[in-house]
């Protein structure tokens, strides 16, 4: 899909304290430094929209993009950096499971691994969380450019065992990105029937 506008919409840093909902929301998790900010910018194509960084783990809260006047794009901070304060650590989870647990307009939610990590204790966590609310999840196995062939083929086949949808990723060569939207289409394609959730 080619972006058009893509534009800052809020930033949200206290549990329940969110932009008010405009459009389908996906929302993009991940661990501190895994791409997660340069898959964003991949995606909708824009160099500098979600801020990369090689000082992980600053920023802790959520940042909320506007794409196309049809989507929005969250970008939850990330965890699992070792460096960010007590307080901070504490904060992270009531923060996101707050957005994550209440938010109507959250259409799916897209969990960025490195694919040379795979699926970690804070990962499965997450799941455990996404599965319990009946959240659409995608993985996107990202810096697959730094594997050959064989390492690539060999880390999804264990990644395949979460039975998830996996796309495998790279910000440095965009590999993956028709297939993000893919799933972000069928994640925000309007129902017939109605709203897939319940507005809350
Ligand atoms: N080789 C490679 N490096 C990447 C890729 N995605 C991100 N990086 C690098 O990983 C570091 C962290 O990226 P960033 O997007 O800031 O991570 P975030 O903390 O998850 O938002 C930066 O140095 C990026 O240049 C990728 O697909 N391939
Ligand atoms: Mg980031």
């Amino acid at each position: 899909m080619k972006v058009t506008s893509a534009t800052f919409i809020g930033a949200a840093s206290e549990p329940g304290r969110f932009p008010a909902p405009s459009f389908p929301e996906v929302a993009f998790a991940g661990r501190s430094n895994v791409g997660k900010s340069s898959a964003i910018n991949r995606i909708v194509g824009r160099r500098g929209l979600a801020r990369t960084s090689s000082t992980p783990g600053r920023t802790q809260q959520l940042n909320f993009f506007g794409i196309d006047d049809k989507l929005v794009f969250v970008d939850l901070p990330g965890y699992g950096y070792a460096k960010v304060s007590q307080a901070a650590r504490a904060a992270w989870r009531p923060l996101v499971e707050s957005y994550l647990g209440t938010r109507g307009a959250l259409a799916g939610v897209v969990l960025i691994v490195d694919i040379r990590r795979g699926l970690e204790e804070e990962e499965h966590q997450m799941l455990d969380f996404l599965a319990a609310l009946g959240t659409p999840v995608l993985l996107i196995a990202t810096k697959i450019d730094k594997l050959n062939r064989s390492g690539q083929a060999k880390a999804l086949k264990a990644l395949a065992a979460s039975a998830l949808p996996i796309v495998p990723f790279s910000a440095i060569t965009g590999e993956g990105v028709p297939a993000v939207w893919k799933t972000i289409a069928e994640w925000t394609r309007p129902d017939p029937a109605g709203p897939r959730r319940a507005a809350r």
